[in-house]
């Protein structure tokens, strides 16, 4: 165990203080220990020397908090010392300090670094792109602390709501024979002397999961060979996919408005600061609530035209099409009944109206979709003919035929992309600051 040695001779463990009254800053700023003697940890935000006074600003996991250190202090030399992003423990007094940001600061007695930075390479106005190369210390910035705080939440709530409704978590495969979602997004890779794929959606394997589990969905990493660099798409994402038996696309809407709703509400509450720190309101997310409106797909392109867009009935909406459309709502739009050449070949068609999906997508303003779903086909004949149409081997997909001939039912489930849902959220201009690693086309490193 490691174990560091303090000025003073006190000592303590990584594990935590024992002789030390060790405080989270969060804590601090909330007031509870004005005029205490604490003992802080974490790293050196900012730093601004004066002739007889440092100023450091500390971060932690959970806020910043300015100290001072006078040149007549113990820690004087050690504070001189401290570089930005150096890792120390410091004691001092906290005092309330309207000047101070966030209202407190510590009068620093003792400083002990435990790790002295080198020159950071991060400073003020650097580009996009370089922040992207350091993306590893970009994540300390406050921007990024905060944008994965609400991820956090997110993803907690998803799993919430998910929970709440009687769903079960599974855990889909990510090496896969056969492509769900088309084959120009396909990753292939060498599987010992086997040509496999990397996983695009896990909804076939979640469709053989209805049959012992009824409601089931997964919360996974879904791979897509994205040529385009857009602001939306990633090569690696998080798909939140559920799959419900005895359901179809209108339960489907219903399922998403009140998981979008929750997942809304929950930020609100639980990710009051963040949000106003990342200066958004939060009232605005808590007015998201179901019903959220819906309009056919003939619908949609008659309100395209009268925009000015030229799209043809029998076209999928593009970029700027589900942008124009989502503007004029309030709220995330549904757009339904699509013709069915443009979905997925397990896509099941109304019944009075055979070439129109059972398939919605779910819009929302700068982003578009963020969500498709819909009802499957559940006859085995049809789904076969459905492959064929689409130039896929039916052979490949035996096991996934065979759901079709052992009890099959009507069935329907979605998709949801998180870092789209997250990048409509808190406003953010690129998918990529929605995850810490983001994989694009030419982006895999860090
Ligand atoms: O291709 S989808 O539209 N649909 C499916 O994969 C279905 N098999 C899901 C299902 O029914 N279980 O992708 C679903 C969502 C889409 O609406 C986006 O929000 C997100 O996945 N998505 C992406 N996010 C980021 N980057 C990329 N490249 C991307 N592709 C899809």
């Amino acid at each position: 165990m490691i174990t560091f040695l303090f000025r003073n001779t006190e000592r303590w463990n990584d594990t935590g203080a024992t002789k030390l009254r060790l405080i989270p800053i969060g804590k601090i700023l909330e007031g509870k220990y004005t005029n205490k003697t604490v003992t802080i940890r974490g790293w050196v935000y900012r730093k601004r020397e004066g002739k007889d006074i440092i100023f450091i600003l500390m971060r932690d996991a959970t806020g910043v908090i300015q100290c001072t250190f006078r040149k007549d202090a113990e820690a004087w030399e050690e504070a001189e010392k401290a570089t930005i992003e150096s890792s120390a423990t410091l004691t001092g007094t906290v005092k309330e300090d309207k000047r101070a940001p966030g209202g407190y600061e510590i009068s620093g007695e003792n400083l002990s670094i435990i790790g002295l930075a080198e020159t950071f390479p991060i400073a003020k106005d650097k580009s996009e792109e370089f922040l992207r190369d350091v993306r590893h210390l970009w994540l300390r910035s406050r921007k990024m602390s905060l944008v994965m705080r609400v991820r956090d939440e997110v993803l907690w709530s998803v799993h919430e709501c998910f929970r709440k409704k009687g769903f079960v978590e599974v855990s889909p495969p990510m090496f896969i024979s056969s492509a769900c979602e088309g084959g120009s997004t396909l990753f292939g890779l060498k599987y010992f002397d086997q040509d496999l794929f990397l996983t695009q959606s896990a909804q076939l394997y979640l469709e053989a999961l209805i049959y012992s589990l009824e409601k089931v969905y997964c919360v996974a990493p879904s791979f897509r060979a994205e040529k385009s660099r857009t602001i939306r798409h990633l090569t690696e994402y998080w798909h939140v996919e559920p799959e419900q038996a005895f359901a179809d696309v209108d339960d489907m809407m219903r399922l998403e408005e009140d998981l979008v709703s929750y997942v809304c509400r929950k930020v609100a509450q639980k990710c009051r600061k963040e949000l106003v720190e990342l200066g958004l309101d939060p009232e605005e997310l808590a007015r998201v609530k179901p019903p959220f409106p819906r309009v056919t797909y003939t619908e949609a392109v008659e309100r395209l035209h009268k925009k000015g867009l030229r799209v043809k009935w029998g076209e999928d909406f593009g970029f700027d099409e589900e942008r124009v459309l989502a503007e004029m709502f309030d709220k995330p739009v549904f757009v339904y009944g699509y013709p069915k050449q443009i979905k997925a070949f397990y896509c099941k068609t109304y019944p009075e109206k055979p070439d129109l999906a059972m398939s919605a997508d779910l819009l929302v303003p700068r982003i578009g979709e963020i969500t498709t779903g819909g009802s499957r086909v559940d006859d085995k004949d049809e789904l076969i003919k459905r492959m064929k149409e689409f130039g896929l081997r039916p052979e490949d997909y035996e096991w996934y035929i065979d759901l079709r001939r052992y009890g099959t039912v009507p069935h329907a489930g979605f998709g949801l992309g998180v870092e789209r849902l997250l990048a409509w959220m808190l406003k953010l201009e690129n998918v990529m600051d929605a995850i810490p690693f983001p994989r694009t086309i030419r982006r895999f490193y860090p």
